[in-house]
């Protein structure tokens, strides 16, 4: 074989066949590398430099955006991931891709996968939970310690709750026992209140009308022992059998009507006969019954008249009757509050004129001019039967009584008498439109009055009877709104309690209407007083056994409270007050009212009181005087 002759291309070659024999020993390489490379020309030996160098030198300039373009490859594939994990719980931001498009997207591999990713699912899921909530709450927290906080939170409120639902039973034991103890000795607070009311009367007044409490002494009005009979049933119901049974020995032993005597027609009904009708039913005791009849019967020359609309004043000894001496006129919500009692009579004795007689008043009544919207004039006429002093309009004195009983004698005949129910709805009507008004500057509801078309911001503490009567007209089916009003004046009824100095209410207040007016109530001089009456507890015990709101019972405490502080006499007994704006000096009157024996402290018990069936509203039917008589049973 030739030398190759010497050539002008490069031209590498490699140990060809024939060559020695094989030898790969690592020094035989390096020496046949080099031996070769020598052979080389060295145009050849430069060129081959020259692109190694070349090649180098590529690499070292195209190394940072291999790696860039591969991390990018990479982190690609971890969001498109992780997007389709979030989609479904932030829609808003990233919109359901179309459809075809989605097989576009790298599958996830697995929920798993992605976790080991981005942490365990349950706190991510939490992160996010809460994350969001944080966001309004804005409580400037950093985000990782607030992420911190809320895992550890999130297991504590858990806990928390845990305990707290333990802790919400135990209060509620607590508050069940607690409201049940409450209930206990505000009933005891009531019994207590009546014993020191009987204690004076029994010591000082017994077998009189009234107790003066100051003087250790008496008055007189009708001379019939009305304290006692007026307190009879509230003993019974307050479960004083002690006094009670000594209170009956008087009635049954000393009690007697053939007495010459002058006897308003609507107080001795409500007080006497109505008293005696209720213990009658309470307890059973004929004896009860007897003395009604008595009673009823004597009262009957009320009604003879030449308009049948009854004079005001009978001489139960002698039968005869008579107007007052200055008039022959009687009293509206007199003649129109006597019904229940002597309906109740008719029924039990089967003796109906006793049922005509109060049954043809209403009549008239009924078919009166002078209304106003179905609210009446305050006097009517005993000879020609017709309205006088006509153009006042008022639901305190001389007519409150009068709505209250178109109401209860529908309630107590079973609600068959639609008469009536039309002129007390009639008249609840007529309230709204021409005596509701708001005080300033609180937005008080009241009930005014009208006088010949001129409205007065006037309103007695007697008006308080309204709100009972609304709501036990709504809890009968009448319209809804009637609570609504009945609430809006329970509060104002209270609020005249509160509002002055003594926490007691006076006899009348005046609203204030006039924008700009700093309080809500005045007062004038001469109604300052107060006469222990019943009217706002009764309502508050309506309102409470209708709503079940305790705040009616803690009202009704705080006036018992009051009466505690201002009206007790320590030797025995209560006293009217005259001046509830003075809490140094009252100005004790010398005088218990029946009605606070036989209304206002069997009102706070039956109000403190959580027995719905402690004399049911579905059964019984008050008068007037807190007496309660039977809703008559249905004949149909
Ligand atoms: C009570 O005799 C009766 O409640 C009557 O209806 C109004 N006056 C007194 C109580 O204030």
């Amino acid at each position: 074989m030739h030398p190759p002759s010497r050539q002008d291309y490069v031209s590498i070659s490699f140990a060809g066949q024939g060559s020695e024999s094989y030898n790969n020993s690592k020094q035989w390489r390096r020496q046949s590398c080099w031996r070769k490379w020598n052979q080389l020309s060295r145009l050849q030996r430069s060129l081959i430099l020259f692109v190694l160098v070349l090649l180098f030198i590529c690499g070292i300039a195209s190394y940072p955006a291999v790696t860039e373009h591969l991390n990018g490859l990479k982190e690609r594939e971890q969001d498109t991931n992780h997007n389709s994990v979030l989609r479904p719980v932030i829609p808003h931001v990233l919109p359901e891709p179309a459809k075809p498009a989605q097989p576009l997207l790298p599958k996830p591999t697995s929920q798993r996968k992605l976790s080991n990713k981005r942490g365990p699912p349950v706190l991510q899921n939490r992160l996010q939970k809460k994350g969001n909530a944080s966001d309004t709450a804005a409580d400037g927290k950093k985000k990782g310690e607030e992420e911190g906080v809320i895992s550890w939170r999130g297991a504590l409120i858990d806990t928390e709750r845990a305990t707290e639902g333990n802790k919400d039973e135990e209060n509620n034991d607590q508050k069940a026992k607690s409201s049940k103890e409450s209930e206990a000795s505000r009933l005891e607070a009531v019994q207590a209140a009546f014993r020191h009311a009987w204690k004076g009367y029994k010591d000082f007044a017994w077998g009189h009308d009234e107790l003066r409490p100051l003087s250790k002494s008496y008055s007189e009005w009708f001379g019939l022992g009305l304290t006692l009979i007026d307190a009879l049933d509230t003993m019974w119901i307050l479960g004083l059998k002690e006094e009670f049974e000594e209170a009956k020995a008087w009635v049954a032993t000393e009690l007697t009507f053939n007495k010459n005597v002058d006897v308003n027609l609507f107080e001795s009904t409500i007080r006497i006969l109505g008293g005696l009708l209720s213990t009658h039913h309470l307890t059973g005791d004929t004896m009860f019954l007897d003395k009604a009849k008595d009673i009823g019967s004597r009262l009957m020359p009320a009604f003879n008249t030449p308009s049948k609309i009854p004079y005001s004043d009978v001489n139960i000894g002698k039968g005869t009757a008579h107007p007052p001496r200055w008039t022959s006129d009687s009293t509206v919500a007199e003649v129109t509050s006597i019904q229940l009692e002597f309906r109740e009579l008719a029924r039990l004795t089967q003796e109906p004129h006793y049922q005509d007689a109060v049954a043809e008043v209403m009549k008239q009544v009924h078919k009166l001019d002078g209304k106003l919207d179905g609210l009446v004039p305050m006097f009517i006429n005993t000879n020609n039967g017709q309205f006088t002093h006509q153009g006042i309009y008022t639901l305190g004195a001389r007519a409150d009584s009068y709505y209250e009983y178109l109401l209860k004698q529908w309630i107590q005949g079973g609600k068959k008498e639609d008469q009536l129910l039309e002129d007390y709805l009639q008249a609840i009507e007529g309230v709204k439109k021409n005596l509701l008004q708001k005080s300033s500057p609180n937005g008080l509801t009241f009930v005014g009055e009208l006088s010949h078309g001129q409205f007065s911001p006037k309103m007695d503490h007697l008006v308080c009877f309204l709100p009972g009567t609304l709501a036990l007209g709504a809890h009968n089916g009448l319209p809804a709104d009637h609570m609504d009003l009945a609430k809006q004046l329970m509060e104002t009824c209270y609020q005249m309690y509160v509002q002055m100095e003594t926490g007691l209410s006076p006899e009348i207040v005046h609203f204030n209407m006039h924008q700009g007016s700093t309080r809500d109530i005045d007062v004038k001089l001469a109604d300052r007083h107060n006469l222990l009456r019943p009217e706002t507890v009764e309502s508050l015990f309506y309102l409470y056994r209708f709503t079940k709101d305790h705040k009616y019972q803690d009202w009704g405490y705080e006036i018992l409270q009051n009466f505690n502080k201002y009206t007790k006499v320590s030797s025995g007994g209560y006293t009217s007050i005259n001046n509830v704006r003075d809490p140094d000096y009252p100005s004790p009157r010398d005088k218990m009212e029946s009605f606070f024996l036989g209304e206002t402290l069997k009102y706070l018990y039956l109000l403190f009181s959580d027995d719905p069936n402690l004399i049911s509203l579905d059964q019984y039917v008050f008068n007037t005087e807190a007496h309660p008589l039977p809703i008559w049973p249905s004949t149909a």
